[in-house]
């Protein structure tokens, strides 16, 4: 039986993967910072299979080792690390853009994913095989007006998904990233600090993913044969075309 890490399953696209990992017989670690939802996830997985919970903010570096260190030994060999933990936080021009705001998104989009990956890595070097999913963003494919921060952590999980590609070759681990468009999860919720009208009028008019599209394509490219990698996917909404061009009712 394999065994997944899914950062974020608290929520959106990663508590979709931590459902579909649990359907198809993976042991399943779920990780978030949000204590209710990881254990009311954890009793309606444990229905299904192996489950373990590890609460931490992915950009306390001290946190994730220690974390990822207290895995018990039956889910310390991890198969499939899916770095999903993230946000946009604000929507703003760079002029007036917050620097807690960047903050954030740099240090759990970026660095967050760089300390799991840290952790998880050494496992899957000395076994010489694994799988890494990184969650990027067709953002890393492209910029939008007033995206500037938040598409760069993007574009930083992008390069670093290539990267890590060609870093971990030689120990036969896969590597891949994701890059949804538009999904509805509580990610506009997070960017606009709460607002749901605003929230709920970036998806109107169209038919935006939902996250167990996202999680449905994630699971496929897990389940191909060891030696097939997908390393570079974008998942857009029939009514999406780009990162500004939609097309809405
Ligand atoms: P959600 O807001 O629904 O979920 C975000 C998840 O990330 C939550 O489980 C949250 O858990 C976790 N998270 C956020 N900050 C931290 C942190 N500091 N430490 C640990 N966990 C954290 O959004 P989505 O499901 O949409 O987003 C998931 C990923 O998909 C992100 O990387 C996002 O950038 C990407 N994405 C989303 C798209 C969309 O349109 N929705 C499109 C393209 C990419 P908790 O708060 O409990 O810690
Ligand atoms: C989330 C999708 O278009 O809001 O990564 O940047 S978008």
């Amino acid at each position: 039986m394999k065994t997944v890490l899914i950062t974020g399953a608290t929520s959106g696209i990663g508590r979709a993967c931590a459902r579909i990992f649990a359907k198809n017989s993976f042991k399943v670690i779920i990780c978030g910072r949000r204590e209710d939802r990881l254990s009311e996830l954890q009793d309606e997985l444990s229905q299904r299979t192996e489950v373990h919970s590890l609460l931490f903010d992915v950009s306390d570096k001290q946190s994730v080792t220690a974390a990822i260190a207290s895995l018990p030994p039956i889910f310390s060999n991890i198969d499939v690390l899916v770095n999903n933990a993230g946000n946009a936080h604000g929507l703003d021009p760079i002029q007036n853009g917050s620097l807690d705001d960047w903050d954030a998104m740099i240090d759990i989009n970026v660095k967050g994913l760089l300390y799991v990956s840290k952790a998880v890595i050494p496992g899957m070097v000395d076994r010489k095989k694994g799988h890494i999913i990184n969650i990027g963003s067709i953002a890393g494919k492209e910029v939008y007006a007033n995206g500037n921060v938040y598409c760069a952590t993007k574009h930083a999980v992008d390069a670093l998904t290539k990267s890590m590609l060609i870093d971990l070759n030689p120990f036969g681990i896969k590597v891949g990233a994701i890059h949804p468009g538009m999904v509805e999860t509580e990610f506009s919720e997070v960017r606009f600090k709460g607002d749901t009208d605003r929230a709920a009028n970036v998806y109107k008019g169209l038919t935006p993913l939902s996250p167990e599209d996202v999680a449905d394509t994630i699971h496929f490219v897990v389940s191909r044969p060891y030696h097939i990698n997908i390393s570079d996917l974008v998942i857009l909404p029939t009514d999406q075309a780009s990162a500004t061009v939609v097309n809405r009712k």
